[in-house]
C-alpha cells in the first residue's frame, strides 16, 4: 500500500484523460491534479486545481505550448514527489504534449510515470499511428509507461453497452492503478 505522506500529483491532457482524471478526484481527492487541454470547455469543467490552456493545432505547437507554463508547473509542483502522467493518446491534446510536459518535469527532478492508453481499432489507423508515434517519442525518456489497450475493453461489452460504458470501466480501472501503484519504487529508484 501507498506510504500517504508522499505527495502525489496526476497531470492530465487532453479530453479522455481529463475525464479520468475527475473520477479519480471524485473518489480521491489527496492528489494534486493538473489539467491541460486546448478545449476551453473541456477545461472549465476540469475538476482539476491548475488548469493549463494551450494554444495548437499542429503538433508542432505544443513544445513551445508546454514551455510557457514551465513556472506555473514548477510553482505549482514545488512539494510533489511523484508524479502520474495521464494521456488518452490518438487525438492532438494528448498525443501531443506529453512528451513536451515529461521533459519539463524531468528537468524538475520529479519522479514520473507515464500512464496511457491507445484507442480502439474502429478509430482507424490513423488515430493509432499518431498514438504509436507519441509512445515512440516517449521511449525516450527515461520514464516507466503504462500502457492500456482500449481495444481490450470490447470483450467486457454487452450488448447493451454504450462506449460511454465502456470508458466507464476503463476510469475505474485506471483510477485503481493509479492509487495502488508502488511510488515508493519510483521514489527509491537510483538516479
Ligand atoms: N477513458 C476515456 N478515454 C477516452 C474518452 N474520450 C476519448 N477517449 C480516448 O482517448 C483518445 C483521445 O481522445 P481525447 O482525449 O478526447 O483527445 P484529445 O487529446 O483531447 O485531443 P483533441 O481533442 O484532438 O485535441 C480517443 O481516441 C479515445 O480512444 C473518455 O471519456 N474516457
Ligand atoms: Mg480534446
Amino acid at each position: 500500500m501507498r506510504n500517504k505522506s508522499h505527495q502525489i500529483g496526476i497531470i492530465a491532457m487532453g479530453g479522455g484523460a481529463s475525464s479520468i482524471l475527475k473520477d479519480i478526484l471524485e473518489k480521491e481527492s489527496h492528489f494534486s491534479s493538473v489539467s491541460i487541454n486546448r478545449d476551453k470547455l473541456s477545461l472549465k469543467q476540469s475538476n482539476a486545481e491548475l488548469k493549463l490552456f494551450v494554444e495548437g493545432d499542429k503538433p508542432a505547437h505544443f513544445p513551445k505550448a508546454i514551455e510557457q507554463h514551465r513556472l506555473k508547473i514548477k510553482e505549482y509542483l514545488r512539494n510533489t514527489d511523484a508524479l502520474v502522467l495521464l494521456s488518452c493518446l490518438g487525438g492532438i491534446t494528448g498525443s501531443h504534449t506529453i512528451q513536451p510536459l515529461a521533459k519539463v518535469v524531468q528537468d524538475l527532478g520529479i519522479k514520473t510515470v507515464a500512464v496511457v492508453t491507445l484507442p480502439f481499432a474502429f478509430e482507424g489507423k490513423e488515430r493509432m499511428a499518431v498514438a504509436q508515434n507519441t509512445l515512440d517519442s516517449l521511449t525516450f525518456l527515461d520514464m516507466p509507461i503504462v500502457i492500456i489497450h482500449n481495444q481490450s475493453l470490447v470483450s467486457l461489452a454487452k450488448p447493451n453497452f454504450s462506449l460511454a460504458d465502456l470508458f466507464q470501466i476503463q476510469n475505474a480501472d485506471i483510477a485503481e492503478l493509479i492509487n495502488n501503484y508502488s511510488f515508493e519504487d519510483e521514489l527509491n529508484r537510483d538516479e
